[in-house]
């Protein structure tokens, strides 16, 4: 399969609200959207770095400069018989794991509509829908207990709740009285310290499926410290960006449940390295979001379809973040399932006129 040409776009999707973490509240998504072409298919992908490293250390600058100055010139007019011997030509450069899962998960979409299957089938996914839970961003107890409410309601399968110092055991003790019977589980995005032991000691009170990421996004030691001492399951996030890090963090017990980003880990490839690895321990994974457009959303589910993600996602519904999306169809949950989108690749369309509209900055590469 040849990539004949490439496009690169900077868009800016307006938020409903803010979200807000212990890391800092996001006003708009930001990302880069990847459309590789083939004759007259296309494939796209888009980046989860932040504009500024917030989340990890990645970054929208640096990820352009990889693939303008690096990545793209070594794809772009290339032929590949499948994503594998992409995966070869990424592997040299260190790190920049988004940059090079943007145009490895851009492939697989084009690789797949080369071939008229669905993503998932390629992946060795199975079935038409996803468990899906909610993440709600930090706000005032009493608003978290109501969106917790409302979207119980609605069907979604767990509730998370972002938690930082000082916002956390009545934040938590408060929506557990209201939802009983509720799953939940909390993120800190790397918000405390193993000095604060005693706050997540507290927290193994309210009957948590998983605390994510409580600790430094670079230290799988310490959390295997805290696993040691609390009840509740740690799940690593940002910790893991690679198959080896799941099995540092699994030989170690510094996670009993994983959070698969596909974007997060430098693809679907490595995502389902991931993802086997903690099958092969017995740890469930599942898979997480960020903010995505449909497109990246897209991705996620089909990611979700394989055997080991047994616990709810965070791929919610678009419409809780977006008043328009970027692609045609909206995905949205149904009793706390999302359909996998059909038809070959993604399943998804982009919405051209809607990207033309809103991208801020374009290049083309070949062709
Ligand atoms: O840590 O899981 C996270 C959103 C942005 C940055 C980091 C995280 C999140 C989420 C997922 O919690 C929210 C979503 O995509 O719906
Ligand atoms: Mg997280």
């Amino acid at each position: 399969l040849t990539i004949d040409s490439a496009e690169l776009h900077i868009v800016r999707l307006p938020l409903i609200s803010p979200f807000t973490t212990s890391t800092g509240t996001m006003h708009e998504k930001v990302f880069p959207l990847l459309v590789l072409k083939s004759g007259a298919l296309e494939g796209y992908a888009e980046g989860v770095m932040d504009p500024l490293p917030d989340y990890l250390d990645d970054t929208i600058s640096a990820a352009t400069y990889f693939l303008r100055e690096a990545i793209l010139p070594n794809v772009v007019g290339k032929s590949f018989e499948n994503p594998q011997e992409l995966e070869k030509v990424l592997a040299p450069w260190r790190g920049h794991w988004m940059a090079k899962a943007t145009v490895e998960m851009a492939f697989w979409d084009l690789w797949a509509k080369a071939l008229g299957l669905p993503l998932k089938t390629l992946l060795g996914g199975t079935g038409d829908k996803v468990a899906v839970g909610v993440s709600l961003g930090l706000q005032d107890i009493e608003a978290t207990v109501e969106a917790a409410k409302r979207h119980h309601a609605e069907g979604y399968k767990r509730i998370k709740l972002k938690i930082e110092p000082g916002h956390d055991v009545e934040l938590v003790a408060r929506v557990r009285a209201a939802l009983p019977d509720a799953r939940m589980s909390v993120d800190a995005n790397t918000a405390y310290s193993l000095a604060d032991l005693r706050v997540l000691k507290a927290l193994d009170a309210y009957d948590l499926e998983y605390i994510e990421q409580p600790l430094a996004y670079d230290d799988i030691h310490d959390h295997a410290v805290l696993q040691s001492r609390i009840a509740t399951a740690v799940c690593l996030d940002e910790s893991i960006r690679s198959a080896a890090d799941a099995r540092k963090a699994l030989a170690s017990d510094a996670a009993r449940v994983v959070n698969i980003k596909v974007g997060r880990v430098g693809g679907h490839l490595e995502a389902r390295r991931i993802h086997d690895i903690a099958e092969a321990w017995s740890v469930p994974v599942w898979c997480g979001g960020m903010l995505e457009s449909g497109i990246g959303r897209a991705h996620n589910i089909h990611m979700s379809t394989l055997p080991n993600f047994r616990k709810p996602g965070d791929t919610s519904s678009a419409r809780r973040y977006f008043r328009k999306d970027l692609t045609v169809e909206w995905l949205e949950t149904e009793g706390g399932m999302m359909p996998v989108p059909e038809g070959p690749g993604i399943g998804v369309r982009l919405d051209r006129e809607f990207l033309e509209s809103i991208s801020s900055d374009r290049e083309t590469f070949g062709a």
